[in-house]
């Protein structure tokens, strides 16, 4: 099954590298959250090409997601652009996001970052791999000497009360070497499956953002956790992921509301 899903995403990133730094036609679906005819293309091209080769399975795909869905019965969960307002701005940090999921436990992960051409794939209980090549997270053990990935909510523009996310930014800026904000929560976990940073969180994900990610960073080593430190699931509002050694270190800095 994972070759098939890695020809479909393939088949989905030709198209986001095809239209990459060409002039897009840009909505708003909020005041900062975008969409382009790519993402509705990728997403109608994968969809069909995930209904012809896997019938009997359901898709959950970010651009045409219903509220009713059985989540116990195998599912896909499709991110068809994750970072689309870097795939907007020409910053390279863009995905297609696939995974499969059976009775809420992910099976199978993929990646795909087709401008960067780096294909993150994990399949459960067997690794986690970059390209075919094995990866793991990193081995650091203090806030020091990490580096933190975050996102933001795009209703931080409406929100107004942004108190708590920036004395989380700033309790991070204080503890650790740095922060990175990517712009595609798909990537930031994968970035962490590989050991480039160390931890990340973020709020107000999807669970097609995040999805096909965890799998990755679970089989890299990792961990994922909500910012309690229980267990992460998609009703979770934050979600934490880390190499496993600062994991409670991160929270400690983060869970403060
Ligand atoms: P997107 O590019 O598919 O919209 C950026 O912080 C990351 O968070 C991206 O993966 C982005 O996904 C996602 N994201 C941010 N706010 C979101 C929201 N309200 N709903 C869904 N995804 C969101
Ligand atoms: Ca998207």
């Amino acid at each position: 099954m994972i070759s098939d899903l890695v020809s479909i995403c393939k088949k989905g990133g030709d198209i986001i590298k095809d239209n990459f730094n060409k002039k897009l036609d840009v909505k708003k679906k909020s005041s900062i959250d975008l969409v382009t005819d790519v993402d509705y293309f990728v997403e109608k091209v994968v969809k069909e090409e995930l209904d012809r080769k896997f019938p009997s399975i359901e898709i959950i795909a970010e651009e045409s997601a219903l509220d009713n869905i059985e989540e116990e019965k195998p599912v896909f969960y499709l991110d068809p652009v994750d970072g689309t307002t870097n795939f907007v701005h020409g910053f390279p940090f863009v995905a297609v996001s696939l995974a499969y999921y059976v009775k809420n436990r992910g099976e199978i992960g993929i990646v795909y970052n087709p401008i960067m051409e780096e294909l993150f794939t994990a399949e459960r209980s067997n690794g986690a791999f970059l390209n075919g090549k094995a990866i793991k997270v990193s081995s650091t053990g203090e806030m020091v000497n990490s580096l933190i990935g975050t996102g933001f909510p795009y209703s931080i523009v409406e929100s107004g009360d942004n108190e708590v996310i920036i004395q989380r930014l700033r309790n991070i800026l204080e503890s650790s070497r740095g922060i990175r904000r990517a712009g595609s929560a798909a990537l930031d976990l994968c970035y962490t499956a590989k050991g480039v940073f160390d931890g990340y969180y973020e709020s107000g994900l999807k669970p097609w953002d995040v999805a096909a990610g965890k799998i990755i960073l679970e089989e890299a080593g990792g961990h994922v956790s909500s910012l309690g430190g229980g267990e992460y699931d998609f009703n979770e509002p934050w979600i934490v992921g880390s190499n496993g050694l600062i994991h409670d270190h991160l929270i400690d800095k983060i869970n403060i509301s």
